[in-house]
């Protein structure tokens, strides 16, 4: 990324690692270059509020023609137990000495928005659901991908049993540690998005998000929330953490 920006001295600072990011991506995927955006859009690429303007814009299209073309009956490839890579990496917008440590005694998954029953689960409760297994590859954003073993429930198990309204359009998530995102429905009734409580076949280890992380092998690696506290169904676009600082929404993988 930072090669990108170091010929861009006309941009204000915190305008760039958007554009770098989505630079990155028309670069990488379409052949486009910012000269190119600039071109097609006709808008000044030094001033850093018109970009923000044009990008996010971009940003928003872009989510509604991933939504689009997203094959609800689409797996993700899944791997032999072979595959798995050990160890396994840690991510977070904070390093390993800021694991957040969640009490399983008093843990209680909260339910809230567009459900019918939102009573709240406990983990013993959670872990008598039916349970599944994957074994998939989560990609990063930040140039990184691993494969990794997760075990839970199927979401759409999840969902159906709180009767969750399904023709809704989102589904949030928050998170002990603060963070927050949010995946659309189909993304969230697809058959490999595992509501997931065992990481390797062990409880998940708090660096990799105990009690639950949300793993949703058909997303980028920040779709998928770690030590999950909140989940809420809803018809108002609810952002995220990253996705809240430019990056694109749908993020498909
Ligand atoms: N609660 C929470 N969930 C999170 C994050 C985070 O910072 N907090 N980071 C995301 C990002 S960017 C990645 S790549 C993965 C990393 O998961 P891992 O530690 O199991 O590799 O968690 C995602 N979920
Ligand atoms: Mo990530």
């Amino acid at each position: 990324m930072k090669k990108f920006l170091a010929d861009k001295s006309g941009l204000r600072d915190h305008a760039a690692p958007a554009i770098a990011r989505i630079e990155r991506r028309l670069f990488l995927r379409k052949g486009l270059s910012l000269g190119a955006l600039a071109m097609l859009s006709g808008c000044d690429v030094t001033n850093d509020e018109t970009v923000d303007k044009v990008l996010s814009a971009m940003s928003r299209w872009n989510d509604s023609v991933q939504a689009k073309i997203f094959d609800p009956n689409k797996l993700a490839i899944e791997y032999p137990e072979s595959a798995i890579t050990t160890p396994f990496p840690f991510n977070a917008y904070y390093g390993e000495d800021e694991i957040r440590l969640v009490e399983a005694e008093s843990y209680k998954l909260e339910l809230s928005g567009l459900i019918r029953e939102r009573k709240p689960w406990t983990l013993p409760e959670l872990y008598a659901l039916p349970q599944a297994s994957q074994v998939t590859r989560h990609i990063c954003v930040e140039g990184w991908s691993a494969i990794g073993k997760w075990s839970g429930t199927p979401f759409r198990t999840f969902l159906e049993r709180v009767g969750a309204d399904t023709t809704a359009k989102y589904v949030g998530f928050k998170c002990a540690d603060d963070y927050y995102t949010s995946i659309d429905m189909a993304t969230a009734l697809h058959p490999q998005t595992l509501l997931t409580f065992r990481f390797a076949d062990q409880i998940l280890p708090p660096q990799y998000g105990f009690p639950m992380k949300l793993r949703v092998p058909t997303k980028l690696g920040f779709k998928n929330p770690k030590h999950i506290m909140a989940m809420y169904v809803t018809n108002t676009y609810p952002g995220g953490y990253w996705e809240d600082q430019g990056y694109n929404w749908f993020s498909g993988s």
